[in-house]
């Protein structure tokens, strides 16, 4: 890390970003922080994203994990950083996963390295070793060009929204727990998660602007779902690896390195990890906090059929209209 004398264009862009939070649209989320409406999502952390998009600079070989929060980051995470370090890291007792959450491994634009870049301190992005490994949670249009147009390679990873969304809830009842929120309001919160006013949401509008790109240019973006990689965890590693041109050598397959990679990145693997026990990431969430159930169909123990016909009719109906996800609305969503 090194300490950042700000350029006068950042000074510029911080008295720009002042005057964005007075005009767009915000609300109080969790009863602790703003959210804003910034191009078309509810934006948790609008500083670091606009120093994110005014700043970051994309090799080629970047490698950039894309997801709404739940949906199987932390996962995605282990498994692509193991994958590609795999012949640095062949013994793997003494992998880094042993040492370090799957977020410090690969780091979070706006939520790790455009927050340190704010308060002054930041890596040397020049400096990272290659390939370079990030992660975003903000939709498509919104990343910067500079993604868009290199030739770096986007994974995208989705989940079911019901599950996406008891996951959320969990997390925000543990980590983000606060006097205004109580587990019965649970429903209340999942009309606004299908509503769209919940973080990195319209949930819809994530999913199919990554999905659209991933048709158009499917060397760029690879979309994988949560739940295909809990159902065959061993073809999934092999349609990431092949889309990162890392694919297995002869001599890999003998060794069975995939079943060493899926198992080493399993939930119960790091969930039992020392690191993952305690310790928190970022400064601000226990590490054990990411490791909950981690199963398919765990909103059918919490939503209701009335909740459901309440609220989940206004999201199906957006799906269908958008043509594109239908297999994934009816493959997973009803599980
Ligand atoms: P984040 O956005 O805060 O990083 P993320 O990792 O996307 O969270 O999602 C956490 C979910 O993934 C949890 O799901 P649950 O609440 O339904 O249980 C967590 O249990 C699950 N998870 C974490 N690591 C793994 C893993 N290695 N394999 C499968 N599921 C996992």
């Amino acid at each position: 890390m090194s300490t950042l004398t700000k350029p006068k264009s950042l000074e510029k862009l911080e008295d720009e970003i002042k005057q964005l939070e007075l005009t767009l649209p915000h609300k109080l989320w969790l009863g602790t922080y703003n959210m804003y409406l910034y191009q078309g999502f509810w934006c948790p952390v609008l500083k670091p994203t606009i120093y994110f998009q005014s700043h970051f600079q994309a090799n080629d070989t970047d490698i950039i994990l894309a997801s709404l929060p739940k949906t199987g980051t932390t996962w995605s995470k282990s498994l692509i950083f193991s994958i590609v370090n795999r012949k640095e890291f062949s013994d793997v007792s003494k992998h880094p996963l042993h040492a370090h959450n799957p977020h410090e491994l690969v780091l979070h634009f706006e939520y790790k390295l455009y927050t340190d870049y704010m308060k002054g301190c930041a890596p040397d992005f020049t400096k990272l070793p290659s390939p370079r490994l990030f992660a975003t949670h903000v939709p498509y249009p919104s990343l910067p060009n500079t993604i868009k147009t290199s030739k770096c390679k986007i994974i995208y990873v989705c989940r079911n929204p019901l599950d996406t969304f008891i996951s959320s809830w969990h997390f925000f009842l543990e980590v983000e727990r606060n006097e205004s929120l109580t587990p019965n309001m649970i429903e209340d919160y999942f009309g606004k998660f299908c509503k769209g006013d919940f973080p990195f949401c319209p949930y819809e509008d994530h999913i199919v602007g990554y999905w659209k790109e991933s048709m158009a240019t499917p060397d760029k973006v690879l979309f994988m779902e949560y739940e295909g990689l809990k159902e065959d965890s061993n073809a999934q590693v092999r349609r990431l690896v092949e889309f990162l041109g890392c694919p297995f050598s002869e001599e890999e397959e003998k060794e069975n390195v995939i079943d060493e990679i899926i198992k080493l990145c399993s939930l119960d693997s790091l969930k039992q990890m020392e690191v993952n026990k305690s310790g928190k990431f970022y400064d601000f969430v226990e590490n054990k906090a990411l490791f909950r159930k981690g199963e398919v169909g765990d909103w059918t123990n919490y939503l209701t059929p009335s909740m459901l016909k309440e609220h989940y009719q206004v999201m199906q109906e957006k799906f269908k209209r958008s043509g594109l996800l239908s297999d994934i609305v009816n493959k997973n969503f009803h599980k």
